[in-house]
């Protein structure tokens, strides 16, 4: 009885472990969009509550010369100027904070066009060069802005691309959250979460008890 007690509380602590372990995706929009001359918005709702310790956002797009590389992606097929000058990516927060990850003319017009890429948007991360690549850059605005607000509820992306020609395509975006009391690498804290140490006093209560009898 006693050794079952231990294996409960131990299969409760990992579970409570795993769980707290939610720094990573924690929503994700999957819905192609082509974007020229025009602007939309995508939504990422999140489900579960937690204070935000830092934000980042993966956005994958595509910026060609004509035409269009469609769902398939990959390298662009026009050769020509991709104008990236036109695009522009924003963030809102569900309380409607927001902050710009690109803005008309935060790139040069480019030179060939970099094809679909996948762009992680992160304070931590590089700066930004004068054309689109693939990576982890820092956006225009900070999105430390949505430090230590509750992440639950529908984070918006608006998407524009600014002139006619040579349309801005949408493939995916992720919302990538580590929440306070998690390491910055997205590990569990070291230190215990209190529901983690009630579970524990639990389950000594329950041993005592029994060893009582
Ligand atoms: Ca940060
Ligand atoms: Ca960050
Ligand atoms: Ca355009």
């Amino acid at each position: 009885m006693k050794r079952n007690i231990i294996k409960i509380v131990g299969a409760l602590m990992l579970v409570f472990g795993v769980a707290n372990a939610q720094a990573g995706v924690i929503a994700t929009d999957n819905a192609y969009g082509v974007f020229d001359n025009s602007s939309g918005q995508r939504y990422l709702d999140v489900q579960s509550h937690g204070l935000i310790a830092d934000l980042n956002i993966l956005v994958s797009f595509a910026k060609c010369d004509n035409p269009v590389l469609g769902l398939a992606g990959g390298q662009c097929i026009g050769k020509g100027t991709p104008y990236e000058n036109e695009i522009v990516l924003r963030l809102t927060s569900p309380g409607g904070i927001k902050v710009d990850l690109v803005t008309q003319d935060t790139f040069t017009q480019g030179s060939t066009g970099a094809g679909q890429v996948a762009v992680t948007f992160d304070d931590e991360g590089a700066v930004r060069g004068p054309q689109v690549q693939a990576g982890v850059f820092r956006p225009v605005g900070k999105l430390s802005a949505f430090d230590s607000l509750d992440m639950f509820g529908r984070w918006t992306l608006s998407i524009g691309d600014t002139s006619r020609q040579d349309p801005l395509e949408y493939y995916y975006s992720q919302l990538i959250v580590t929440l306070e009391g998690e390491d910055q690498q997205g590990d569990p804290a070291q230190v215990p979460e209190p529901a983690t140490l009630g579970l524990l006093a639990l389950g000594l209560a329950g041993l005592a008890m029994l060893r009582r009898r």
